[in-house]
């Protein structure tokens, strides 16, 4: 890693290349999926920026796929990222979680060896009250052998994940990536419109402040997932001191400040959601990858995230994800229920 003194200022420009400098190997093709999406990024925030002034909020007619009312925000953030990236010449697909299937590289353009998945603008059901929102990506290398990319390469467990990161539109609009090499976030700046580097090597502590779960669900949950909430809390306070709680129901928001000030977020299955609510391919597989590179950890409950084989674009599945020693305290707590109710597990817990 290249070391920058306090003063430099480093744009994301400059970092993209001195990492790829690092990788001999490189073609460029990855440094430039990351630029694309880095610009399409701004091109996002402005229009976040002006949501409540400009006259673009309210539901548009289309239900998507997910049976949410989409914003049309949302679309315009999905427009934003496809138009950005789709004719660069190194992606072979894409898949957005506002979209049923693959999303072809249009012909004429050239197809390369990646393929992105994202979500476009999470939490968008908080935009009317002006919250924070965002985008999360996730980029895998092809592995088929056509000129386009076909399910095969999109339905990649999320250790094959080349780069993922995500933009958080928030007090100020934020990007934070990993390509396997740490965790970096920049800012942007406004004034001159670059994203500059202030968070480099991204560590999230190892025991968090924050818990941060949608507790109405409580009486859905099973008694394993109920014990380690009460734990979280403070009733066993041998095993784990009682965290303060923060909850805002956007995932990149409550996420973020988790990584940073140390934390565990939980969105875990219930009656309602049997695979739990976030999308494991435009979700929890970009976010478990920034997290274990920033030596945190994400777990079902029972697995990995980073280890799920995926079968379907939009497969759902319950999340644990933040600081090593919470989430191996809820994991570990829902195992001994489950050990309790029904014998042993057999896939061991983080
Ligand atoms: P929306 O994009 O529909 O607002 O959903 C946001 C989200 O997928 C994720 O960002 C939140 O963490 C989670 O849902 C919140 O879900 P609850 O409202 O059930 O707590």
């Amino acid at each position: 890693m290249v070391h920058h003194t306090a003063t430099s200022v480093v744009t994301i420009e400059r970092f993209i290349i001195e990492q790829e400098r690092l990788h001999p190997e490189a073609t460029g093709e990855l440094s430039g999926i990351l630029y694309d999406l880095a610009l399409a990024a701004k091109m996002i925030a402005n229009k976040v920026r002006r949501a409540g002034l400009a006259d673009i909020l309210g539901a548009t007619t289309d239900a998507n796929v997910q049976g949410e009312i989409q914003q049309k925000l949302d679309v315009f953030a999905n427009e934003t990222i496809v138009k950005a990236v789709d004719h660069g010449g190194r992606l072979c697909a894409m898949a957005s979680e506002e979209v049923e299937g693959i999303i072809p590289i249009p012909e004429g353009f050239k197809c390369g060896k990646y393929c992105l998945l994202f979500d476009p603008l999470d939490g968008s059901s908080n935009i009317d009250v002006n919250v924070p929102v965002g985008t999360v990506f996730s980029i895998l290398q092809k592995v088929t052998r056509g000129r386009n990319g076909e399910m095969e390469d999109l339905l990649q467990p999320g250790r094959r994940q080349v780069a993922a990161g995500y933009v958080i539109y928030g007090s100020s609009t934020m990007l934070v990536y990993t390509t396997g090499q740490g965790v970096h976030g920049f800012t942007l700046d406004p004034t001159i419109g670059e994203f500059l580097l202030s968070h480099p090597k991204i560590v999230t502590p190892r025991v968090g402040k924050y818990y941060s779960v949608n507790e109405s669900n409580f009486g859905r949950w099973n008694r394993g997932v109920q014990a380690a909430v009460r734990g979280l809390k403070g009733d066993t306070p041998d095993l784990m001191p009682a965290k303060n709680s923060r909850y805002i129901g956007s995932l990149v928001a409550d996420f973020h400040r988790n990584l940073i000030a140390g934390g565990i977020f939980l969105y875990p299955a219930d009656s309602r959601n049997p695979q739990g609510k976030l999308r494991l391919l435009y979700e929890a597989s970009p976010m478990a990858f920034i997290a274990e590179q920033a030596e945190g950890s994400a777990t079902d409950g029972d697995n990995r995230i980073l280890d799920i084989i995926p079968h379907h674009l939009h497969q759902r599945t319950p999340l644990v994800i933040g600081s090593r020693l919470d989430v191996g305290f809820v994991a570990d707590t829902v195992r001994r229920a489950a050990e309790r109710t029904s014998g042993p597990v057999v896939q061991p817990a983080l």
